[in-house]
């Protein structure tokens, strides 16, 4: 069977599952929102990872659809999350360019959070510069009634695009997220130490959060957190959880 029908039976036969990474707070090392990443469960390949998959999603456009599962099943978890106790934590989701191109984006996101109930604010759409600047105005203006909604937005990627930061400044963006190639020769590399050091000073002049992916060692953390960096995610944190280890971990924190 072609891997464009087989992704396309995925959602019907339940294959595709939402894993959350932590993205912790660096003063108080808290818990303060996670990010939601795609897994497939292929029956005959086993576990297959965002980029097995993402890009045929993306040509067949099959991430319309998989994108609303995606919406859907983190407002469904926000509410598992309420019944344990755990009320105010923000959820991030991936959206790709395609999204944004389909017509129904803004009805369907606001009747999946109407149907589950969900605090709009808790979610947050990560978008990469790259998807932000192509069809601008249109991204733009589409960002603009989701931020309505109430939903808020993270910048993906940053400093891996090309975009200008007067592009940017137009847009309803609430948080920038430090590609994780900068954090991980950081340390090593006075070019790359340079660059993420500016992006948490421009992030915090443009009164936005700012967030470091990928940190994967102490050593980073400390450095990253001396620089005033608000928010950390990577291996060092915690690996992507499923939602009862994440629940687990947040009550144990508590
Ligand atoms: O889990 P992993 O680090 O392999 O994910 C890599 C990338 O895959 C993410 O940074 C994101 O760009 C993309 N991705 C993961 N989950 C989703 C999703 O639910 N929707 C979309 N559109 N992209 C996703
Ligand atoms: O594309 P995006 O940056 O949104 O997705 C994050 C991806 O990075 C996920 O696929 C996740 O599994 C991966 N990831 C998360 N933390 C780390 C880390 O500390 N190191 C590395 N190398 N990858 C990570
Ligand atoms: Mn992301
Ligand atoms: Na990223």
């Amino acid at each position: 069977l072609l891997m464009e029908a087989e992704l396309r039976q995925a959602l019907r036969r339940n294959e595709l599952q939402l894993l959350y990474q932590p993205r912790v707070d660096s003063q108080t090392g808290r818990v303060s929102s996670v990010e939601g990443l795609l897994r497939w469960h292929h029956p005959q390949r086993g576990l297959l990872m965002p980029a097995d998959f993402i890009p045929l999603a993306e040509r067949t456009n099959l991430i319309v659809p998989i994108g609303y599962w995606v919406i859907n099943q983190a407002c469904h978890d926000i509410n598992l999350l309420d019944k344990w106790g755990i009320g105010d934590l923000h959820v991030a989701i991936n959206l790709s360019f395609q999204q944004f191109k389909d017509a129904k984006l803004l009805a369907t996101v606001s009747h999946i959070i109407k149907k589950h109930q969900v605090r709009p604010h808790l979610l947050e759409f990560e978008l990469t510069e790259t998807a932000m600047l192509q069809e601008q105005a249109d991204v733009a203006a589409k960002m603009k009634a989701l931020q309505q909604l109430g939903i808020n937005f993270a910048l993906d990627d940053f400093g891996t695009g090309f975009s200008s930061f007067s592009h940017i400044q137009g847009l309803p963006i609430n948080t920038i997220k430090i590609d994780r190639s900068f954090v991980k020769n950081m340390l090593i590399n006075r070019g790359d130490q340079v660059i993420v050091g500016a992006i948490i000073e421009l992030a915090h002049n443009l009164s936005l959060t700012v967030v470091a992916e990928g940190v994967e060692t102490c050593a980073q953390a400390e450095w990253l957190k001396m620089a005033g960096c608000d928010e950390m995610q990577g291996f060092l944190l915690s690996q992507p959880l499923n939602v009862e280890e994440l629940c687990q971990r947040l009550v144990e924190e508590q």
